[in-house]
């Protein structure tokens, strides 16, 4: 936390809440444990410094969060677009988690850019509309927002990181790390969370509620995926397509894709995993990576965007094989251009 630039926003952070009473909580469409637990642990510490603080949120919390919520703090913008719409215009602050575009708020989008609330964000996607926010706390060495936001409470007092707050905080930084196995996890991350247990969070608990609670559809759903995995460049890239009768065969949803990316990332000498999923407003991209491999740079190629070795995009409705033979030719391509030989 020795960053000046970061010292410096949570500065600026820490002044416009003391100026707010009213605080929006959003965060990206489909919210993984790193944007639920961050809501959730900044809605406790705007809670005990006084404010009125609502979390509105594009998408419904998936599953695996929703223990999270038992008092069931976070409202679906679309239950009551007007409502909400109001409560949006009347706050004094929009802080926007775990993405720093818009966009990804989906039908939350036009009203939260609309609304007079000054706006502030807290993220560690790397980003190209700050501009468009009065506070920017952005920094991508971090994992997880999680993570950002401990450092936050850590300046202003650790007295705020209480054990609400220290769960949703080891939610976060669990969940964003794989585990702990993604590149960015730290010996600071390892401190943190030690901080976090002693402070309430209990490890074998948040692991069995996070991910030992599959339902039977995801595990149906996670073998048709298995099935449909194909193996390119001597095993290096893998492509696993899931489509809108694999979610009707098994009645399971969107958010029982969750981790399949990072699953074949497991597989022996991948460098390389590409997930494609159709939904019926369009086709979700999940690109991932080992080593150099800049999947946030092959991405773009299809108007998506992310990390280096974890990245995605969204496409308007198609064939999904059509497109997975698309892909794999294109990713030949970006490999040669790139000067990489699998
Ligand atoms: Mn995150």
């Amino acid at each position: 936390m020795n960053n000046k630039k970061i010292i410096s926003s949570f500065k600026s952070l820490k002044k416009i809440i003391g100026e707010s009473k009213k605080i929006i909580l959003t965060t990206h469409l489909i919210p993984d444990g790193d944007a639920i637990g961050s809501e959730f642990a900044m809605y406790n510490y705007l809670r005990q410094n006084g404010k009125e603080v609502s979390i509105i949120n594009h998408s419904y919390t998936p599953d695996s969060y929703q223990w999270q919520d038992k008092k069931g703090i976070i409202k679906v913008f679309k239950e009551n677009t007007d409502k909400y719409t109001k409560l949006i215009n009347n706050a004094d602050l929009i802080i926007i988690l775990d993405t720093n575009e818009y966009s990804r708020t989906k039908s939350m989008e036009a009203v939260l850019k609309n609304s007079p609330a000054k706006k502030a964000v807290i993220d560690h996607h790397l980003g190209t509309q700050f501009d468009l926010f009065d506070v920017v706390v952005n920094d991508t060495n971090y994992p997880a927002t999680g993570e950002l936001l401990y450092d936050y409470f850590s300046f202003d007092n650790k007295k705020y990181i209480n054990k609400f707050i220290a769960v949703n905080l080891y939610v976060g930084i669990l969940t964003d790390t794989g585990s702990f196995r993604y590149p960015r996890t730290t010996q600071k991350t390892f401190l943190i969370c030690a901080d976090l247990i002693s402070r309430g969070a209990d490890p074998v608990y948040i692991y069995d509620m996070v991910y030992g609670q599959l339902n039977t559809g995801k595990i149906k759903l996670l073998g048709r995926f298995i099935d449909s995995l194909t193996y390119h460049l001597k095993g290096k890239l893998i492509l696993g397509v899931v489509t809108m009768q694999d979610f009707k065969d098994y009645h399971s949803d969107v958010q029982d894709v969750d981790g399949f990316s990072s699953f074949i990332m497991s597989v022996k000498n991948i460098k390389a995993g590409i997930v494609i999923v159709e939904r019926n407003n369009g086709i979700k991209l999940s690109f991932r990576s080992k080593g150099n491999i800049n999947m946030r740079s092959f991405a773009a190629e299809f108007g998506g965007g992310g990390h280096k070795n974890a990245s995605g995009a969204s496409l308007p409705p198609q064939d999904p094989y059509e497109l997975k033979e698309n892909i794999i030719s294109k990713f030949k391509v970006f490999l040669s251009k790139q000067k990489i030989n699998l």
